[in-house]
């Protein structure tokens, strides 16, 4: 068995695949605080942990005109020490809602293929320097990543960012070796995985073992044949992966985590609590989030919105937010709706219908709940 030398894991984690391990934390759990408890943080995982030692992890830096590097984790361990808030989001993310508009290929994700951390490390563009980098001499449009684990055929887990991402400092991409303040665990990378703030889940490279500055984006799988958004009429007769863009950075999206769909709630004084996260990617900060208790017809702002302090376009991390909503006398049910708008004014679309794809990827359509109020 390829995966009997797994880590074990929390057992609130509720698995969408064991091996590989894929699972989701329970969405309730998910906004107790503003960065998940490193043991509830969800995990996707394609292939089986590699492991690992400190001792023995070595990094390769190759590729378009840098001189070939061999790191330690000492070395990376000497760069200048970076710390970010950042959330990382599967592209997945709320795909079973997806699912039942139309079956799609993928994991059946509910809403918490997203969580929050802290992450430190050394930032990329500064070990691209110490390898000679020089952005004006340069053909290089792609830096690659390679993990330690591999498919039953040997190649690795990859994937591949635009290079001005990598370069720019106030990209902050990191090679990360500690996620909340202790060293990154396994399930997460140890002992470094690359964090692309901004990006989605799948470039955050696990298990880092060489980065490749090259002309071409990364040959792997999840590169070119995943992880990219097509028209909802496109089917897998039809698909042509080559026509469209590898994601990214994600769009605007929200979601309702307490109460669950479908719970029955007592009012307080007439009065429902209700909490989630909202998200955007590409460092574009939530300004607001508006919420609905009448299915839509009537709308306003949350009155609680926390996030950590970083602003567009740095503001990588997610925001919890909160909101106490009156309870009408006499309702039996209430139909909550939200929908996030970012800093360039970007919101969710409406229905999942007009943004289905067979890959189930970017669902962030309005998230829809119902409550049912017990008098
Ligand atoms: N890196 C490696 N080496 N192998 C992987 O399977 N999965 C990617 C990414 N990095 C993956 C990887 C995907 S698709 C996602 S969504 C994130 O890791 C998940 O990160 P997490 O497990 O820390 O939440
Ligand atoms: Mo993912």
């Amino acid at each position: 068995d390829p995966y009997a030398g797994d880590p074990r894991r929390h057992i609130a984690l509720k698995p969408a695949c064991k091996k590989p391990f894929n699972a989701e934390p329970p969405l309730a759990l998910l906004v107790d605080s503003l960065y998940t408890p490193n043991e509830l943080f969800y995990v996707r995982n394609h292939l089986p942990v590699p492991e690992v030692t400190e001792a023995e992890y070595e990094l390769e830096v190759e590729g378009k005109g840098i001189k070939q590097l061999t790191l330690t984790l000492k070395d990376i361990k000497k760069l200048p020490k970076h710390t970010i808030t950042c959330a990382v989001q599967c592209g997945g993310n709320r795909r079973s809602e997806m699912v039942k508009v139309k079956p799609v290929k993928g994991l059946n994700w509910g809403a918490a293929a997203i969580s929050n951390a802290t992450w430190s490390g050394a930032r990329l563009c500064d070990v691209l320097k110490q390898a000679g980098f020089d952005e004006k001499n340069t053909t290089a449009k792609h830096v690659q990543f390679e993990g330690l684990d591999l498919d039953p055929t040997s190649h690795p887990y990859g994937a591949s960012i635009p290079l001005w991402k990598a370069v720019d400092p106030r990209g902050e991409v990191l090679l990360a070796y500690e996620m909340n303040g202790v060293p990154i665990p396994r399930d997460h990378g140890f002992p470094i995985r690359v964090i692309v703030p901004g990006v989605v889940g799948a470039r955050n490279v696990k298990w880092l073992g060489r980065i490749i500055v090259s002309e071409e984006e990364s040959p792997s799988h999840w590169q070119q044949n995943d992880y990219k958004g097509f028209s909802p009429n496109v089917d897998w007769d039809t698909v042509d992966f080559s026509k469209s863009p590898a994601i990214q950075e994600m769009p605007v999206v929200s979601a309702i985590c307490s109460p669950g769909d479908g719970e029955t709630v007592k009012p307080d004084n007439g009065v429902v609590t209700i909490k989630g996260y909202a998200y955007s990617g590409g460092g574009r900060k939530i300004v607001r989030v508006d919420i609905s208790t009448d299915g839509g017809k009537n709308w306003r702002a949350v009155e609680s919105l926390n996030s950590d302090i970083a602003e567009h376009p740095q503001a990588w991390g997610w925001s919890l937010w909160t909101a106490d909503v009156q309870v009408p006398k006499g309702a039996e049910k209430l139909d909550v709706v939200v929908k996030a708008i970012d800093s360039n004014y970007n919101t969710q679309p409406e229905n999942v219908e007009h943004i289905w794809n067979l890959r189930g990827v970017m669902s962030n359509a309005y998230h829809k709940i119902t409550l049912n109020i017990k008098a």
